[in-house]
């Protein structure tokens, strides 16, 4: 029997984490991530049998009961995520009242789940619904994301239009669009139901003035979907960096033939 430390899981948390601080995207604390597992997942972990701590969630995640969470804790740096797994990461069991999550590996110096665990849990309550395979949500602070949303207007429509256009492969990996919240209180059950809502139409949904949420259902194809997107913010920036006069771009009829020929759909509110 393998202990969970050794674990593809653990390892694999450790890489994104440190893959999204290189990128600039999780600056002191800022940023959290959770994946899914199964009981089937962690049956082979030696190590996971004893409850050290049950931690109170605050809110009813009962459609969650029995699914087990790695995620990140709170105030801990993603910087210090690959040194320090078993104190910067948690596994929990959502338990069957769901109101309530057992500690069964991590948090080892005393640790709690990250402040924004109650708006993970509520998206991947959404994103199960029309997703079976929803494994992973990821909070991070792109910086040209986050200025876009100061600079353009807050509408769903235009900023997945000015994304999609903004590189070709952007309407391959979210052909969806971006979902946008007003901007609200981090760490509250208010955000966390607000971008849970928009989890039942996008992946990915922008906090104004703060960051983003993606989820997805590998931990590869999450960091993958918010690398899309702000790969196509920062080409806007770059833009305005090159005085902002846009000369020519890709019209709506191109993003239709991409759509077609990519064999995805794209958001009919947006593109039709
Ligand atoms: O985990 O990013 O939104 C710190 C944050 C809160
Ligand atoms: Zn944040």
């Amino acid at each position: 029997m393998t202990s969970f430390s050794d674990s593809k899981y653990v390892q694999k948390v450790c890489e994104i984490t440190q893959a999204s601080y290189q990128e600039g995207w999780d600056e002191r604390n800022g940023g959290n991530v959770s994946l899914r597992l199964t009981a089937d997942d962690v049956s082979e972990f030696s190590d996971l049998n004893h409850v050290k701590r049950t931690l109170d969630l605050g809110f009813d995640a009962s459609a969650l009961a029995g699914e087990y969470f790695l995620v990140t804790a709170t105030g801990r740096y993603f910087r210090n995520v690959i040194h320090q797994p078993n104190l910067d990461l948690g596994l929990v069991r959502i338990t069957s009242d769901g109101q309530h999550a057992d500690l069964l590996w991590g948090y080892d110096d005393g640790a709690q789940p990250t402040s924004e665990f109650p708006s993970h849990l509520m998206s991947h309550i959404e994103r199960l619904k029309v997703d079976a395979n929803q494994r992973v949500v990821m909070h991070c602070h792109p910086t040209n994301l986050i200025a876009l949303s100061f600079t353009h207007e807050l509408n769903e429509k235009s900023i997945s239009l000015l994304l999609w256009k903004m590189q070709a492969e952007s309407l391959v990996v979210f052909p969806e669009g971006i979902g946008v919240v007003p901007y609200m209180t981090p760490g509250t059950n208010e955000i966390g139901q607000a971008t849970a809502t928009k989890m039942h139409d996008f992946r990915v949904v922008m906090w104004p003035h703060h960051g983003v949420f993606g989820t997805g259902t590998t931990l590869d194809e999450t960091f993958g979907l918010i690398e899309t997107v702000e790969k196509a913010a920062t080409i806007y920036s770059q833009i305005g960096a090159q005085g902002g006069q846009i000369k020519q771009s890709i019209t709506d009829d191109q993003l239709r033939d991409l759509a077609k020929s990519f064999q995805v759909t794209a958001n009919p509110h947006f593109l039709s």
